[in-house]
């Protein structure tokens, strides 16, 4: 069949500005007349040459809006020159599987369309991410380029007959100005699944979790979101679980209109499912499937921090880094330093990058960088160039087969060979913009001082006294980039750390996040809980940045 593309003329449209992980907007935002259209023509155009010829995978996690956006960029890439899309069937690719369908594939990029951990439906929001050809999110180079081509914005062309059957696995050719248009539909599932049993031994797992004397329980809860076709041919077809360890697995454009974001506070259900003491395992995934919460029986609660921690601690249970070995670790600036003493225990190089996976990829291809992971429910690996959900609950579960205890177990004996970090993180969730900008600029003012350097603040009959006040920055080890503003940090004599950053995430008015992260070397306090051996440090967080006072906030939306 043979297509002609027409021109459209189109205007700019203000704040199409990609923040931490790709535009994320209401989907009434981009339902508007050429908004989707104008993004999706300044990818294409930022690609410059590249796009004549190029291969680029395409998919969401199901979310309201996701097909009409798969169209629109079918009908785009036809006219822009791309040679050929590898599209998930109906659409659907959890994060992922795009990052390892692009490798695998040696494609020249990805479109994700996603919002992520944000709530979907019509009411909710919609994203778009751009991944390059190593698989993992557009640094900030590329970024910048795109946000440029959606100032300049003219026209955008497009190819209005052409309709593409998303449903039908197969390749479908077109005509399209003259110059073939391919067309690659693919089973959501399968790429990724087949990446998994090379990186862990499913034989081993299998049987580990079927043993007929101790059956392991499992609960995975994909939240409605796209972890659920993945999870079911993992842990069910796969590994054997009998179907009622995935729950929430299927998935709902609105995510049954939920927050599909796997921490404490939105996944209450999973955590109270677990405290019945029947499961010894339970895991929860965002809405695209790379994030993950690991809960231990009794709803024994493993923060993002320490799990990183403890797969780094443990690589040499997971087949894909006994061949690999591990090249170093990294963390986001507001992640704890578990994963420092790690690096430290071990011998292994240690890199401290900006919040967003974005900055992991560079130092992965530079084969710097095994194992990394974030304290907002990220974990990962250099088998891709994403966080994975999937592979993190896969790691763990490696861990448990080798090891032989509880998660509690493991994570106590963890906390005594290496000491025991405990952190929390508090978002206030649309805050009026113009206090969070208040606060932060007061702070950052404050911070920087010459003289706050040395004061000290003391709460109850604790005392902590400031040995730096900062705004983070970071340059890129290997490409030598520099990223400023990426939050502000106020570090204690004793290495305790206070951390203030405006998420890059949401889609209305501002979410301020604060980090508290402190280090215990005394076992005898190990078993604490973190919200008591923190209290001091998060009352003088508010109290130096009078969070409450400026925004009217009283308390959190949500404390992890
Ligand atoms: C948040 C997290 C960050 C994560 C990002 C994307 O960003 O803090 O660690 O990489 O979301 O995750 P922010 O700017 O809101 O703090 V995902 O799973 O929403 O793509
Ligand atoms: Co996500």
């Amino acid at each position: 069949m043979s297509f002609t593309s027409i021109i459209v003329q189109s205007s700019p449209f203000d704040g199409q500005k990609l923040g931490t992980s790709g535009l994320r907007k209401a989907v009434s935002v981009f339902q508007q007349k050429h908004y989707t259209e104008n993004f999706v023509q300044s990818i294409l155009s930022a690609l410059g040459e590249q796009v004549t010829g190029s291969t680029l995978v395409v998919g969401g996690d199901g979310r309201y809006f996701m097909t009409e956006a798969v169209k629109i960029i079918t009908r785009m890439a036809a006219s822009n020159g791309v040679a050929k899309l590898v599209i998930g069937q109906n659409g659907v690719l959890s994060t992922p599987a795009v990052s390892c369908i692009i490798r695998k594939r040696s494609a020249t990029g990805g479109i994700i369309l996603t919002a992520s951990h944000n709530p979907g439906g019509p009411k909710g929001d919609f994203g778009i991410k751009y991944n390059i050809s190593n698989g993992g999110p557009a640094p900030e180079s590329v970024t910048n380029r795109i946000f440029e081509c959606t100032k300049a914005i003219s026209e955008y062309k497009t190819c209005p007959d052409l309709l593409v059957d998303i449903g039908s696995i197969g390749v479908q050719e077109y005509q399209v100005d003259g110059r073939k248009f391919i067309v690659e539909i693919i089973d959501s599932v399968t790429d990724y699944v087949d990446y998994m049993k090379e990186i862990f031994n499913f034989g081993e797992l299998k049987a580990y979790l079927t043993n007929q004397e101790k059956p392991f329980k499992v609960v995975a809860d994909a939240m409605h979101g796209v972890v659920g076709p993945y999870a079911t041919r993992i842990f069910c077809s796969e590994l054997g679980l009998p179907s009622e360890s995935c729950i929430n697995c299927v998935p709902k454009d609105d995510f049954g209109g939920h927050h599909p974001d796997p921490n404490l506070t939105y996944a209450a259900d999973l955590v109270a499912l677990m405290k019945k003491g029947i499961h010894a395992f339970g895991a929860a995934f965002d809405g695209d499937g790379d994030r993950n919460m690991i809960l231990g029986q009794n709803g024994f609660f493993v923060n993002p921090s320490d799990s990183i921690a403890v797969i780094a601690a443990n690589a040499k249970c997971i087949p894909y880094f006994q061949k690999t070995g591990v090249k170093g670790l990294a963390r986001s600036m507001p992640t704890s330093g578990a994963l420092d003493r790690v690096a430290k225990g071990d011998g292994l190089q240690l890199f401290e990058v900006p919040t967003g996976w974005k900055f992991f990829g560079n130092l992965m291809d530079a084969d710097k960088l095994s194992l990394c992971g974030e304290e907002s429910f990220g974990t990962g690996s250099d088998h891709i160039r994403e966080k994975d959900g999937l592979w993190a609950v896969l790691a763990w579960l490696s861990i448990l087969a080798s090891r032989k205890q509880t998660i509690k177990e493991i994570m106590k004996a963890h906390w005594t060979k290496y000491g025991r970090n405990f952190f929390t993180r508090y978002d206030y969730e649309n805050v009026d913009s113009e206090a969070a900008q208040k606060m932060m600029t007061n702070l950052r003012q404050l911070v920087q001082e010459a003289s706050f350097v040395g004061k000290c603040y003391t709460e109850g009959n604790k005392s902590y006294t400031v040995k730096l006040g900062d705004d983070f920055e970071y340059e890129d080890p290997i490409d030598k980039s520099i990223s400023k503003k990426q939050g502000l940090r106020i570090i204690f004599e004793d290495g305790s750390r206070v951390i203030f950053r405006l998420s890059g995430t949401g889609s209305s008015g501002a979410t301020i996040r604060l980090y508290v992260d402190s280090f215990e070397a005394n076992q005898d306090r190990h078993n604490m809980m973190a919200a008591d051996i923190l209290k001091p440090l998060v009352t003088i967080a508010l109290k130096i940045s009078q969070l409450q006072e400026l925004t009217g906030r009283q308390a959190p939306t949500v404390i992890t």
